[in-house]
C-alpha cells in the first residue's frame, strides 16, 4: 500500500522542528514505516538550493528567480525521495512543501496564486498532502521565538506585514478544505501543542485505516 503523505506548515518559529520530533515518536509507537525530510532541501542537491535561498546577500533575490528554486529543489526532492519513499509503502513526514510555496511567494510577496498553480502541475501533477498540520501562532509570537533561537535568515528579515499575510494564507487554504487542513494552536504549551496533535493524528489513522 502506498505510503501517506504529511506535511508540517506554519509561519516562523511556530515549533515545526520541535513538533516533528513528537510526531515521529508518534510513528514509531505506532510501527509505521517513515522518512522525515524538509523543503527547501531533503536531497544534496535541493539543500544546496536552500542555502541559496536563505543567505543573507546584498544583492535582491527577484521573486520569480526564488519561485522557480522553490520548485527547482522540490522537482529533484519528489524525484528522488518523496516518490520513491511513497511508492515503497513508507510515510513521508516532511517540514512544508508547496503550501508553503503559496503562504510566502503568492500571499507574501504578493505573486498570485495562478503562476504556482501552473508550476505545481507541472512538478507534481495532482499529488498532493494526505494531511497538513498548519501550526498557528500570531506571527509577533513566533518571530519572537525564532529570535531567541537563532539569527534571521532572509525570509525571517521581512516586515510583520508579511508574515500576517502568510499566516492569513495558510487560515485560508484550512478554512477552504478542512478534511486536509488540520489547524494546530502552537500559541499553547509545548504539552498542549502535542496533545493537540496526537487527537489528529489519531483520527488520522483510524479514517484512513478505516476508509
Ligand atoms: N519557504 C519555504 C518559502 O518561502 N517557500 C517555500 O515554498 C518553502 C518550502 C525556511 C524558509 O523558507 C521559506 C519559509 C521559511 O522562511 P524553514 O527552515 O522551515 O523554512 O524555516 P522556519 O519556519 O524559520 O523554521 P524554523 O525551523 O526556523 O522554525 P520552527 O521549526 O517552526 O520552530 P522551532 O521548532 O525551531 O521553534 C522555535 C523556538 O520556539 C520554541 C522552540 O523551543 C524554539 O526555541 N518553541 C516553543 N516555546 C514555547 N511554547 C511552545 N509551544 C513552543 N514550540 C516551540
Amino acid at each position: 500500500m502506498r505510503g501517506r503523505f504529511i506535511t508540517i506548515e506554519g509561519t516562523e518559529g511556530v515549533g515545526k522542528t520541535t513538533n516533528i520530533e513528537y510526531i515521529k515518536q508518534w510513528l514509531d509507537t505506532n510501527h509505521i514505516s517513515f522518512v522525515s525530510t524538509r523543503e527547501p532541501g531533503g536531497t544534496p542537491l535541493a539543500e544546496e538550493i536552500r542555502e541559496l535561498l536563505l543567505a543573507n546577500r546584498e544583492e535582491k533575490v527577484c521573486s520569480k528567480a526564488e519561485l522557480l528554486m522553490m520548485f527547482a529543489g522540490r522537482a529533484q526532492h519528489i524525484d528522488q525521495v518523496i516518490e520513491p519513499q511513497l511508492a515503497a509503502g513508507n510515510w513521508v513526514l516532511c517540514d512544508r512543501f508547496t503550501d508553503a510555496t503559496y503562504a510566502y511567494q503568492g500571499a507574501g510577496r504578493e505573486m498570485g496564486n495562478e503562476l504556482i498553480a501552473s508550476l505545481e502541475t507541472m512538478v507534481h501533477a495532482s499529488m498532493r498532502p494526505d494531511l497538513t498540520l498548519v501550526l498557528d501562532v500570531p506571527v509577533e509570537l513566533g518571530l519572537e521565538r525564532a529570535g531567541k533561537r537563532s539569527e534571521p535568515d532572509r525570509f525571517e528579515l521581512e516586515k510583520t506585514d508579511f508574515f500576517n499575510r502568510v499566516r492569513n494564507a495558510y487560515l485560508s487554504m484550512a478554512e477552504q478544505n478542512p478534511q486536509r487542513y488540520k489547524i494546530i494552536d502552537a500559541s499553547k504549551t509545548l504539552e498542549f501543542v502535542q496533545q493537540q496533535i496526537a487527537y489528529t493524528l489519531n483520527n488520522f489513522l483510524t479514517t484512513d485505516h478505516n476508509g
